[in-house]
């Protein structure tokens, strides 16, 4: 087991990107501190990892939603834990694609609870971990709904325009404390996404991806890593990232 590796927190490591993430960090030798609801999942993802690449893996299972949950979580964590290298705010969802009209109230308020607030409650505590480093990562998973609206993505839209915006504001906050801040915004990317996207309709979350070929978890995982390892001097600030099918939210190439 390792003892000094640089350490890489993932929130929503539990399923998709944040998982990829988990194992492309994991096999590059970073100790993990990964983060989900679901404890099953954190656990046997962590002993896969463990024994798989020797890493030390730490799980934390709570809501980010939730500002109590949050701040016990992490403020339990010993010293030697708090010097997080790079933290990964990606835990998000989208609920519904319906108009305006016929929104779900409480569908509303999950999104902007977990893919503001909860990015906006991790963020505030690790941050200040980071500043007394003076040095640290934040990479923020934003979307290509945080830069262009389209039909029926109102409130999820409005989400990842917020985590635009967080972005700008948090790499000018911590300009002077040396952090790093990152905006990765994915267009298409086949994970369980789409599933949640529509509770749990599996044969419509497929059709999403259907007649081109989506981006995969793998795919946004290994660009983050290589946008974690520029050297200290660069920072990339915003980066878009498509599938070469995919133009944007709605000019797809299906079936070329
Ligand atoms: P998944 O559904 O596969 O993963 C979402 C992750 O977020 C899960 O690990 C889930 O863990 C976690 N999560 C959701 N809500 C909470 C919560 N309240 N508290 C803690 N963790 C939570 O989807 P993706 O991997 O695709 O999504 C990851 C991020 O990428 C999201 O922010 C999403 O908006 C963004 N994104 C996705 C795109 C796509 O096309 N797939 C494109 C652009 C951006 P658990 O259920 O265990 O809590
Ligand atoms: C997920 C990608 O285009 O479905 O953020 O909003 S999209």
């Amino acid at each position: 087991m390792s003892t000094s590796n640089k350490i890489v927190m993932i929130t929503g490591a539990t399923s998709g990107i944040g998982e990829a993430c988990a194992e492309i960090y994991a096999a590059n030798n970073f100790d993990l501190i990964i983060t989900g609801r679901r404890e099953e999942k954190l656990k046997s993802l962590r002993s896969k990892l463990e024994k798989r690449f020797g890493v030390n893996i730490t799980t934390l299972c709570f809501d980010v939603s939730d500002s109590k949950q949050v701040a016990s979580h992490l403020n339990q964590l010993p010293s030697r834990l708090k010097k997080v290298a790079v933290l990964i705010n990606n835990a998000g969802l989208s609920l519904g694609l319906d108009p305006i009209q016929d929104g779900e109230l409480t569908d509303w308020d999950t999104m902007i609870d977990t893919n503001i607030k909860g990015l906006l409650y991790v963020s505030k505590i690790v941050s200040n971990w980071m500043i007394e480093e003076s040095k640290g990562h934040i990479i923020n998973i934003g979307s290509i709904a945080g830069k262009q609206v389209y039909a029926n993505g109102n409130v999820y839209n409005a989400t990842k325009h917020a985590v635009d915006a967080l972005n700008q504001a948090m790499r000018i906050d911590l300009l002077k404390f040396g952090i790093k801040v990152t905006a990765i915004n994915p267009g298409a990317v086949e994970t369980a996404f789409s599933e949640v996207r529509f509770h749990g309709d599996k044969e419509k979350a497929k059709k999403v991806y259907e007649g081109f070929e989506p981006l995969v978890a793998k795919d946004i995982a290994e660009t983050i890593f290589f946008v974690t390892s520029r050297p200290d001097h660069v920072n990339i600030n915003d980066l878009i990232i498509m599938p070469t099918a995919q133009a944007s939210p709605y000019y797809l190439n299906k079936n070329s």
